[in-house]
C-alpha cells in the first residue's frame, strides 16, 4: 500500500507539471476590466513611451501598435494594463502609438492610423504595423500579435458577435500589415469621416493589390470588445441614397470606387498638422489636427 501511494504521489506531481504547462500555453487570457484610472503597469525593463523588447533574443519583427484615439481614457487604461504583459509574454519587440485627434470635428479612424504609421517610422525601424481599436483585447495568449505573409485580420471572433465572423469580408477592429504590405495598398483611405466603411475599403485595397487576408482559427482568435455607447463626433458617415452604410464624398459612394481611388488616396496624399508628441510611461501619444471633411 505504501509503495502504491508513493507511485500515486509521483504521478500526481508529474500531471501537475503537465497541467501547469498546458495551462500557461492554452488558457484563455485573463482580461482585467476593472483597472483603476491611476493604475500604471510597472515594468522596469520598459523604456518610456511604451517600448519594449525581449531580454534574451532578437525578435524578427519590430512591431508598431497604432491606436486611433479621442476621449477614451478609461479604455486606454484597460488596454495598456492587459496588453503590455500579453505582448511581453509573446517576446515582442514593440512600441505603442496612440494617435489622438484634436478638436470635436468628425472622427477619422483611418486617417489617424495612416498618421500612426508615419509617426512611428520616425522613431524606429518598424517592419510590422498592428492597427488596433482601443477597446479590443485578445482573450487567448496563443493569438500571436505578429505580421504574416498576407495582411492579417485579428478581430474576427468577437465576444459581442458570439465569436463568429460577422461577414466574410469584415476587416475591422485589429489588422496587421508588414511595412511592404501597407505600402502596397497605399495605406488606408483618408476620406472616411465618421463611423463605418474605412475597413471595408481597406479590404478592397488588399484584394486589388493581389493579396488575400489571413485569419487564425476562431478559438485562438477569441477577442473581447469592451461594450460602450457611440461616441459623439463618430456618427455614421454620410450615406448615398438607397444604399445602407456607404460613405460618400460629393455624392460619390466611396466604397464602390475603392479600387480606382487607392493609388491616389492614402499614404501618398496624407496631410495633417502635427501638434505634439507626449511620452508616457506606457505609450507614446501623438496629438494631431487632421482637418475636416472636404
Ligand atoms: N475612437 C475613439 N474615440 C472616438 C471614436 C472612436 O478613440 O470618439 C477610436 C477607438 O480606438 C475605437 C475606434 O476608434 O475603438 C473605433 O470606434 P468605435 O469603437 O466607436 O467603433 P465600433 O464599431 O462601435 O466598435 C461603434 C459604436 C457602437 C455603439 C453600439 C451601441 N450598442
Ligand atoms: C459594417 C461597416 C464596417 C464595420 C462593420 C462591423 O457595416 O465598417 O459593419 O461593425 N461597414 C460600413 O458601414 C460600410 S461593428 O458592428 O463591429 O461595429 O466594421
Amino acid at each position: 500500500i505504501f509503495l502504491f501511494s508513493m507511485k500515486i504521489m509521483v504521478l500526481e506531481k508529474y500531471f501537475e507539471k503537465i497541467n501547469f504547462t498546458a495551462f500557461s500555453i492554452h488558457s484563455p487570457y485573463n482580461i482585467q476590466l476593472n483597472v483603476p484610472l491611476d493604475n500604471e503597469f510597472k515594468n522596469e525593463r520598459m523604456s518610456f513611451g511604451g517600448h519594449n523588447k525581449p531580454e534574451n533574443c532578437i525578435a524578427l519583427q519590430k512591431i508598431a501598435i497604432v491606436i486611433p484615439f479621442r476621449n477614451r481614457e478609461s479604455h486606454l487604461k484597460i488596454w495598456l494594463h492587459n496588453m503590455h504583459p500579453f505582448l511581453q509574454k509573446q517576446q515582442a519587440d514593440y512600441g505603442i502609438y496612440v494617435i489622438e485627434q484634436h478638436g470635436n470635428l468628425p472622427f477619422n479612424r483611418a486617417k489617424l492610423l495612416n498618421i500612426g504609421y508615419k509617426e512611428a517610422l520616425k522613431e524606429y525601424d518598424y517592419n510590422c504595423f498592428i492597427f488596433s481599436d482601443v477597446d479590443i483585447i485578445p482573450m487567448d495568449q496563443r493569438n500571436l500579435y505578429r505580421c504574416s505573409t498576407n495582411p492579417k485580420h485579428m478581430a474576427h471572433a468577437l465576444d459581442k458577435f458570439n465569436f463568429r465572423l460577422l461577414y466574410a469580408t469584415l476587416f475591422g477592429g485589429v489588422v496587421a500589415f508588414t511595412k511592404e504590405q501597407f505600402l502596397k495598398v497605399n495605406g488606408f483611405s483618408n476620406l472616411f469621416w465618421g463611423w463605418g466603411g474605412e475597413d471595408d475599403d481597406l479590404y478592397k485595397r488588399v484584394i486589388t493589390a493581389g493579396m488575400q487576408i489571413e485569419r487564425m482559427n476562431n478559438i485562438i482568435s477569441k477577442t473581447k470588445a469592451i461594450p460602450h455607447k457611440r461616441d459623439p463626433g463618430n456618427e455614421d458617415n454620410p450615406k448615398s441614397t438607397g444604399f445602407q452604410h456607404v460613405a460618400t464624398r460629393n455624392g460619390e459612394p466611396l466604397l464602390e470606387k475603392a479600387a480606382r481611388r487607392m493609388y491616389t488616396d492614402g499614404l501618398n496624399s496624407l496631410n495633417y498638422t502635427f501638434i505634439r508628441v507626449m511620452k508616457h510611461r506606457l505609450y507614446t501619444k501623438v496629438l494631431v489636427d487632421i482637418g475636416k471633411p472636404e
